[in-house]
């Protein structure tokens, strides 16, 4: 099982992945999560093989692609400013430390291990990154128009002296509409490969090229489920949900799509929804249900060119 942002250092196979970017779907964002207008950056690193690092990078939705620093030496120093188009209160950001193409790649760079972030009137915090592959939060809790970013700190990787970044997600303090999930639950799962894991987690992320896969040996999918419990009693009434394999065209064909599921609520009722057959985020209304939980089991697939797994790349439920 490969993923778009799949490790092949080829390059018309890199070339082929940044190509598609632009066909794809902007970043997947959500109430309580605040637009990044515009990026700039002390420096990036030039393309190369078809694959480009620049600032913008940070912002696509993607973990796949990254921002690389261009400055000579380990990256420290090195610095990325997002405009957030008007002031905003920041409760925190969400960071994709590395380069996320893949697991492999994450290793072979510079990973930041201290971030200090510079808010617009000048207020200056540290944010400590542990060596994981995860994406990490830094807490701000401040109004402001800009939030720059500067390397103070690195983890260093096995083969390249440069410091990556792939995603940086800036959210603010108000309520978000999509129910807060609490624990993930699944019937089966691909275990993790070269190119990260498959995680129900992922579908909840607001990154498009990360995704839940099934894991059954012979199945297509059909059977197979995925739960979401929130943290208390929602008022659901819509699913939100990208279904494929996310972040590529080429990708997204050769994997499993749901066409039909069942969604099943805390008091046991069931309610059968339709899915479009799309590599876009699609609304599913159901009606609006009272519930701390939702099953969704798979009832109808349709096969990809070449896996034989259903995936599911984002999926919310919105009060
Ligand atoms: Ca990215
Ligand atoms: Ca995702």
């Amino acid at each position: 099982m490969q993923r778009p942002n799949a490790l092949h250092t080829s390059a018309q196979a890199v070339f082929f992945t940044v190509g598609l970017a632009m066909l794809m779907l902007p970043a997947v964002a959500s109430a309580g999560q605040i637009k990044i207008e515009a990026v700039t950056a002390s420096s990036s690193f030039p393309p190369e093989e078809g694959a480009s690092y620049e600032p913008t990078k940070i912002k696509d939705g993607k973990a796949g692609s990254s921002w690389v620093e261009g400055d000579s030496g380990s990256g420290l120093g090195s610095w990325i400013e997002l405009d957030l188009g008007g002031a905003h209160t920041v409760k925190e950001i969400k960071v994709w430390a590395g380069m996320w193409y893949s697991a492999e790649f994450w290793e072979r760079g510079n990973r930041p291990k201290e971030l200090e972030i510079t808010l617009a009137d000048g207020t200056k915090t540290t944010c400590a990154l542990a060596d994981e592959m995860k994406p990490q939060t830094c807490a701000i809790g401040k109004s402001t128009t800009s939030v720059k970013v500067k390397v103070k700190g690195v983890h260093s990787g096995t083969t390249w002296l440069d410091t990556a970044i792939s995603e940086i997600q800036v959210w603010d303090d108000q309520v978000n509409t999509r129910a807060p999930v609490s624990a993930y639950e699944v019937s089966s799962g691909l275990p993790s490969d070269a190119d990260g894991n498959y995680e129900l987690v992922n579908t909840t992320d607001g990154i498009i090229d990360t995704m839940w896969c099934e894991g059954s040996k012979d199945g297509d999918g059909v059977g197979e489920w995925i739960e979401f419990s929130f943290d208390k009693s929602r008022k659901v009434s819509k699913l939100e949900l990208m279904n494929g394999i996310g972040g590529s065209v080429k990708y997204w064909m050769l994997g499993n799509r749901a066409t039909k599921a069942t969604l099943e609520f805390s008091d046991g009722t069931k309610i059968q929804v339709e899915i479009k057959n799309s590599g876009r985020l699609q609304t599913i209304e159901f009606g609006t249900k009272a519930t701390s939980k939702v099953r969704i089991t798979f009832d109808e697939v349709y096969k990809g060119k070449e896996y034989n797994d259903l995936c599911i790349s984002e999926a919310y439920f919105l009060e």
